[in-house]
């Protein structure tokens, strides 16, 4: 019989329900979002803003954006009360990729200076990587992390000094420490940069409390809604008031053209569900397993970058067992648990093959797994990576 495109989504449906998911941007987002991501919003174009938006905008350019306008309004109303903040947001990204673009553009020109932290470190391709829009249009300079594997602020410090940046940026995609929002933040004042942060995998921390806020602290602050926000794919901007006209200008006309509806109608049940008790215990119970998960591969003799975790997410330096990243991702692969390589600090490999990798709580923490069920998962990776060709740690 002939394929057609459900047979591909039936497939992916039945791997995602037979597959432990530890890769620690991955989530499952309810059956709310799917029917808000797949409603007939998808059907409508709204390229502009709701007149009303702080930013005094010039409206849509079509008709028929009655409930639209209603709808965005609402979303961004929805994403303040999360964050408890009155700074102006923009729902329109159509990505976490997209937010940053937007976000530069709306303060920095092509050939500005970017103060950040490098790929390789844990920071994400946007933050600077030659191959990336980020890298080929912005002057980047990196700060790097100490030995152990944390932040450097000294580092940033110094190199603020030194280079004088037009945009400081904090935030990375793994990094398992608590970021210091507040010491950048002070840096950033002191050389007259900037202040922005991506937020995109902690978000759902700072939400419930888990993480220091960046509102406050922070010029501008992008984050993804699909990580631990464990809603429908998309981006967010939010910004201090008085920037809301730049970053509204840089989405749209600047870098986007139609709002994607029907994924403003899913990041407004994800606000919705962010904002109940139960979402925030949920989040607790992710930092609680990411902790048990990674004492059990330290107890096991494991090498965890910077010997530990504060959030969702940890590094295993898996140098000293001989093995690439990428190996243990695949024969991983072939055991039904799915992670990332990631490169390690000082990383020696190239990214394809690299030294590490990303184990995340967030996805199989809403699939009901606890503490136990996370330490049986560590017992059983590590016997597959002792399986490994011979490798015996
Ligand atoms: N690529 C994502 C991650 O896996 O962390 C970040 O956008």
């Amino acid at each position: 019989m002939e394929l057609n495109t459900f047979d591909f989504i039936a497939r992916e449906q039945e791997r995602q329900d037979r597959n432990i998911e530890l890769i620690a941007s991955e989530n499952f987002v309810s059956e709310n979002v799917m029917r808000a991501v797949g409603s007939c919003l998808t059907n409508k174009y709204s390229e502009g803003y709701p007149v009303q938006r702080e930013s005094g905008n010039c409206g849509r350019y079509y008709g028929g954006c009655e409930v639209v306008n209603d709808l965005e309004e609402y979303c961004c109303g929805l994403w303040k009360q999360v964050f408890q903040t009155d700074y102006h947001v923009n729902v329109q990204p159509h990505s976490g990729s997209s937010a940053n673009l937007a976000a530069y553009f709306s303060v920095l020109r092509p050939g500005d200076r970017v103060l950040s932290m490098d790929l390789n470190n844990g920071a994400h391709l946007t933050h600077g990587s030659p191959v990336n829009f980020s890298g080929k249009l912005f002057d980047m300079v990196f700060y790097n992390v100490n030995a152990a594997g944390y932040i450097d602020m000294e580092d940033v410090r110094a190199k603020a000094l030194e280079t004088r940046p037009k945009l400081i940026l904090a935030g990375a995609s793994a990094y398992s420490r608590i970021i210091d929002f507040a010491g950048f933040a002070a840096i950033a004042k002191e050389v007259g940069a900037y202040f922005m942060v991506d937020m995109a995998h902690i978000a759902g921390l700072v939400a419930a409390g888990d993480h220091p806020s960046p509102f406050g602290l922070a010029d501008i602050i992008t984050t993804t809604t699909h990580k631990t926000l464990r809603g429908a794919r998309g981006g967010l901007i939010f910004c201090r008031p008085e920037l809301a006209k730049k970053v509204d200008s840089a989405v749209f006309p600047g870098t986007q053209g139609g709002p994607l509806q029907h994924v403003i109608a899913g990041k407004a049940v994800t606000a919705e569900e962010a904002l109940t008790p139960e979402y925030r215990e949920y989040i607790h119970a992710v930092v609680r397993n990411c902790k048990a998960m990674c004492q059990e591969f330290q107890r096991l003799g494991y090498n965890v970058v910077t010997g530990g975790t504060d959030n969702h997410l940890f590094l295993l330096d898996l140098t000293d067992t001989g093995l690439t990243g990428k190996a243990v991702q695949d024969e991983l692969d072939r055991h039904g648990i799915t992670l990332n390589k990631n490169c390690v600090p000082n990383e020696k490999r190239s990214p394809m093959q690299a030294s590490g990798v990303r184990v995340g709580t967030a996805a199989m923490t809403t699939k009901g797994y606890t503490e136990a069920d996370f330490v049986r998962v560590a017992g059983r990776i590590d016997e597959i990576i002792r399986g490994m060709a011979g490798q015996a740690k």
